[in-house]
């Protein structure tokens, strides 16, 4: 059994949502926030801040930790990415794409679901009420949904 840590990053700002497509390696071609693996040198969000200039060139100010979501996948059971979501509406700088990431903002109400990762559609909607949320998802060697389980936190 192995755990390794992640981050994810939805900016908000006037009800859009940034979202990034992913040009390159895990998830490619899918819509999603940005953020990436924890190194062993730093904190979930130091890395999250890390993650954000090297992907799309946003500094971020104050941020919310609303989720943590376990993802597993049913070819290597036992290996858990752990990711921690939080969402910012304190940044600065203008989103700019780089080499993994060309960024864009959506409507709140026409987040792509169908362009974004199976799980998405049952948390966003918590995400953008404002609750806290965990979950655990199972996937299949597509990527689809064999198991899932998600909570709101009181
Ligand atoms: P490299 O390519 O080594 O620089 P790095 O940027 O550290 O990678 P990467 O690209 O693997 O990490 O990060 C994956 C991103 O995808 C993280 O922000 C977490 C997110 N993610 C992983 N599984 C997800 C899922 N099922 N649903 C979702 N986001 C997911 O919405």
């Amino acid at each position: 059994m192995s755990v390794k840590l992640m981050t994810l990053c939805i900016v908000c700002k006037d009800k859009k949502v940034l979202l990034g497509m992913k040009k390159r390696g895990f998830g490619v071609g899918r819509w999603n926030g940005f953020g990436g693996k924890v190194q062993e040198d730093e904190t979930i969000e130091e890395s999250l801040r890390r993650e954000m200039e090297e992907e799309c060139g946003l500094k971020l100010g104050d941020l919310e930790e609303l989720g943590v979501l376990e993802f597993e996948f049913a070819k290597k059971p036992g290996d858990i990415l752990e990711v921690h979501i939080f969402k910012s509406i304190d940044f600065s700088g203008e989103p700019t794409e780089s080499e993994e990431m060309k960024p864009e903002w959506f409507d709140e109400d026409k987040v792509p679901f169908e362009k974004m990762w199976s799980d998405d559609p049952y948390w966003f909607p918590l995400f953008l009420a404002g609750k806290k949320f965990k979950g655990h998802f199972l996937f299949d060697d597509n990527d689809q949904i064999l198991e899932k389980n998600i909570e709101v936190i009181k």
